[in-house]
């Protein structure tokens, strides 16, 4: 064979991948699509490209250089062990198999051990960025084995974003690890995406702007600490006229966000592991609550604050409202980030993957959705403290918070007081105070469930399990742990 890596799949993700690929210097890309046609479309529409085609399984894996290396960008599920089967049946021990496709870990994790047993690598390799970053540079979050990184290592590093001078893949960890990653990612992707939306929504309704003067406000906020891919790309959006009505496009598009499923899984992987991912799973409740217009349309007649929002504020009022969201969002993305490191830093534990979260955090900078300035002070937080139990008790992050606090509780309480829903804003400052607090009521959770159930519960003053006696005397006993 004359190709040194290949691509099964050749969709939108995968032909751009694969050019991506070809554009490199010294890459020679095998190519295959189940269904031929897509294969002589993308080799005849890039006659430059150092593409090799294939008609069959059979003549793909020829076509490669042993140890063979292929990525497999095919709809997610069925299709991805359905391409899996197919390729270990011509594949020999030692070559590669990628799954660059969005997997969930878990089937990952057994596609990696099933495959093992072929003597050939499994790598699941979460990628980020859209078309865009498959074409010119995604982040890429590779598990699999050491071994395959040996020889993986340098082709996606070739094809990887960069920022600041490295390039955006890093090897995550063994089996699972590198599609755990890329969950939490998206999770992180749908808090931060919310918490600009609660933003933009708050800034509308209390000042009357329009969305193109709210695109301005946006624009600006991209130059400061909030830096990021996705206010900039909110200011384009609120900017966009429909050309139909004339009206702002923000106002024309039906109010009922869709999702694929990846931030669904984060919260639901972050219920199994107990960490409390709230930002995020208010984000993607939210989405769920917008998607039910029957039962949205049925609530209009549900009564509002007495003291909702009359006259739009305006002037220096305005501008320092819009300070004050700008702080809160700010806080609220710092809780998100910190929510979504705890998730991947507890996923670790479980599955025995040893996470450099630092280096996550980098390669975070490019290529992806979530890409921001912010990500360095994540990575200097875990370059200073390697095993910080909770990102957002760094001391940069407790600076900024302590800065934000006040306007974070302001803009909370006035979305409370004026009916507007700020669900990701309220339940950040939920978990914040939460962390905060020197004595949770969680002390009356375990009496009510140790009256209801016996479950016992431990006391401040001494070691041991203890029960009252509810029905009896009401007397407290020493209880074996059964645990
Ligand atoms: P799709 O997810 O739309 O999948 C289409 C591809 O899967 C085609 O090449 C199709 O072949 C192939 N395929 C199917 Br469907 N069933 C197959 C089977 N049984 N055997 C062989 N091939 C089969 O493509 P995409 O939007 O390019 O995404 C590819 C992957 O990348 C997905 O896992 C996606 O979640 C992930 N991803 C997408 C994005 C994005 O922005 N779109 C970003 C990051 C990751 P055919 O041509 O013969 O039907």
């Amino acid at each position: 064979g004359v190709a040194n890596i290949g691509v099964v799949g050749l969709a939108v993700m995968g032909s751009n991948l694969a050019r991506n690929l070809a554009s490199r210097e010294g890459n020679t890309v095998a190519v295959y699509n189940r269904s031929h046609d897509k294969t002589e479309l993308l080799v005849s529409e890039h006659p430059e490209a150092q593409f090799v085609p294939a008609g069959s399984y059979a003549e793909f894996a020829a076509s490669l250089r042993t140890p063979r290396a292929a990525i497999i960008m095919v709809k997610a599920g069925r299709a991805t062990d359905a391409v899996i089967d197919e390729l270990v049946k011509v594949f020999e021990p030692g070559d590669i198999i990628v799954d660059g496709g969005n997997a969930l870990f878990t089937d990952t994790i057994r596609r990696e051990k099933a495959v093992r047993e072929t003597g050939i690598n499994f790598v699941g390799a979460g990628i980020s960025g859209g078309e865009e970053g498959a074409l010119k540079g995604p982040s890429i979050m590779p598990g699999g084995s050491d071994e395959s990184w040996v020889t993986l290592g340098p082709i996606l590093r070739s094809i990887a974003a960069v920022a600041e001078g490295e390039p955006c893949v890093t090897h995550i960890g063994h089996d699972g690890a590198g599609h755990f990653v890329k969950m939490v990612h998206n999770g992180i992707e749908y808090a931060d995406m919310q918490l600009i939306a609660e933003a933009y929504d708050l800034i509308r309704r209390a000042t009357g702007k329009s969305p193109a003067e709210i695109a301005d406000v946006f624009a600006e906020w991209n130059r400061g600490e909030l830096e990021s891919y996705l206010i900039e790309i909110t200011a384009e959006v609120l900017r966009q006229v429909d050309a139909e009505t004339g009206m702002p496009l923000v106002d024309v598009i039906l109010d009922q966000a869709g999702a694929k499923g990846t931030g669904a899984w984060t919260v639901q992987t972050a219920l199994d592991l107990g960490v409390p991912v709230s930002g995020i799973a208010e984000a993607v409740f939210a989405r769920s609550l917008s998607s039910h217009p029957e039962q949205r349309a049925v609530s209009g007649g549900l009564p509002g604050p007495d003291d909702e929002i009359g006259d739009h504020l305006t002037g220096e009022d305005a501008d320092a409202l819009i300070e004050q969201i700008r702080l809160a969002l700010y806080a609220s993305k710092i809780v998100a980030y910190s929510q979504g490191f705890d998730e991947i830093r507890a996923g670790a534990a479980q599955y025995d993957w040893s996470i450099d979260l630092g280096a996550v955090s980098k390669i975070w900078r490019g290529g992806c959705i979530i890409r921001a300035q912010f990500l360095n002070r994540i990575a200097d937080a875990y370059a200073d403290a390697p095993d910080l139990p909770v990102l957002l008790t760094a001391p940069f992050f407790v600076e900024a918070l302590g800065r934000a606090q006040r306007a974070w509780r302001s803009v909370v309480a006035l979305a409370a007081a004026a009916g507007i829903p700020a669900p990701a804003f309220a339940s950040s400052l939920a978990y914040y105070d939460g962390l905060r607090a020197e004595r949770l009521p969680a002390a009356l959770v375990q009496g009510q469930r140790d009256f209801f159930g016996a479950h016992t519960y431990k006391r401040i003053d001494k070691d041991g399990t203890f029960h009252t006696l509810w029905s009896g005397d009401r007397t407290e006993i020493e209880a074996v742990d059964t645990h």
